[in-house]
């Protein structure tokens, strides 16, 4: 049974490449084609929290169990009034957390896709940094038919990701698209053959965990900045207080507070 800090996990698997760096995020529901509920959404989050965490880990993997679906959205099973509806019967629509977390992971976390990814399923695919999918990998929205709709990163990212013209038909007629059209119109990095995917997966993973980690942190803050309005400013500036927190500067200021002196910047440049 996978465990995180202490707590079972029933709707997801996580693991972890054992002195590799990699996690990886499988959402474990493959009969229902690995839609989300509450408790599934809620897992993930623990999950990547826990990635976020642990210095080991470079990069995420989140992909779907099986070969028929990454990810069908939403499970209209459980969807009430106001939302989806767990075991607490408060209606969530927490898989709204989970993107914004993925989005602000300091870490890459990569969409590894086979089969369907559809609806919010197909969201969390456009909030990876990265996605490889399988041949067999179909994409789209279909919320105007379930009465539905993601008017917030589903919206924006894909019209940043697809264009205008592009966005508007995918949203407005709901079709499903093959892994080729995907490629594209820019919804993804690669496709490969259906059992050549977790190879392909790996060689992405392992190719970036090469490089600079602070270089990959601040440019996905980099990257996420002018999209994400103050939010965006916020992580990047983030980025620049962690850096400056690891120089003689930094802690000048920190030392003649403790010290209850005045503190002495004059040692420091003033770059042009
Ligand atoms: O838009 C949002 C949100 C917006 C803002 C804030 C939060 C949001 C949260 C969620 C969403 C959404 O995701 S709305 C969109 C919800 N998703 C869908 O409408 C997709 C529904 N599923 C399908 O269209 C198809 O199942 C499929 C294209 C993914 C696969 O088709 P396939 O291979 O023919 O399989 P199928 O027989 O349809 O499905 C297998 C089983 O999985 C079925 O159950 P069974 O009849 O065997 O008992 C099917 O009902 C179940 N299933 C598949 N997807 C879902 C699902 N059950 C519940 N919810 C699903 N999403």
């Amino acid at each position: 049974i996978p465990v995180v800090h202490g707590e079972r996990l029933q709707d997801v698997k996580y693991e972890k490449a054992e002195g590799e760096g990699i996690a990886k995020v499988t959402i474990n529901r493959p009969e229902k084609r690995n839609a989300f509920r509450p408790e599934t959404t809620e897992e993930m989050m623990r999950c990547f929290s826990d990635a976020r965490d642990d210095p080991d880990i470079g990069v995420v993997i989140l992909t779907g169990e099986g070969t028929q679906a990454f990810c069908s959205g939403g499970d209209q099973s459980v969807r009430g009034e106001g939302g989806y509806v767990g075991p607490d019967k408060i209606p969530r629509l927490n898989v709204l957390d989970l993107q914004v977390q993925i989005r602000r992971l300091p870490k890459p976390v990569i969409a590894m896709v086979a089969g369907y990814a559809v609806g919010g399923g197909q969201i969390l695919q456009m909030m990876c940094d990265i996605t490889i999918a399988a041949d067999n990998a179909v994409f789209g929205q279909t919320g105007p038919k379930v009465g539905s709709f993601d008017a917030g990163y589903g919206s924006t990212q894909m019209v940043r990701l697809v264009g205008q013209k592009k966005a508007r038909e995918i949203w407005f007629l709901a079709r499903l698209y093959n892994a080729e059209q995907a490629l594209e119109m820019g919804l993804i990095n690669k496709v490969v053959p259906l059992d050549r995917l977790e190879q392909e997966t790996l060689v992405w993973c392992r190719e970036i965990l090469r490089n600079s980690p602070t270089a990959l942190r601040v440019l996905k803050a980099a990257l996420n900045a002018a999209e994400d309005g103050q939010a965006g400013i916020q992580e990047l500036g983030g980025n620049a207080t962690l850096l400056f927190y690891q120089t003689e500067e930094g802690n000048e200021g920190r030392r003649a507070y403790l010290e209850k002196r005045p503190p002495d910047f004059s040692k420091f440049p003033r770059f042009p």
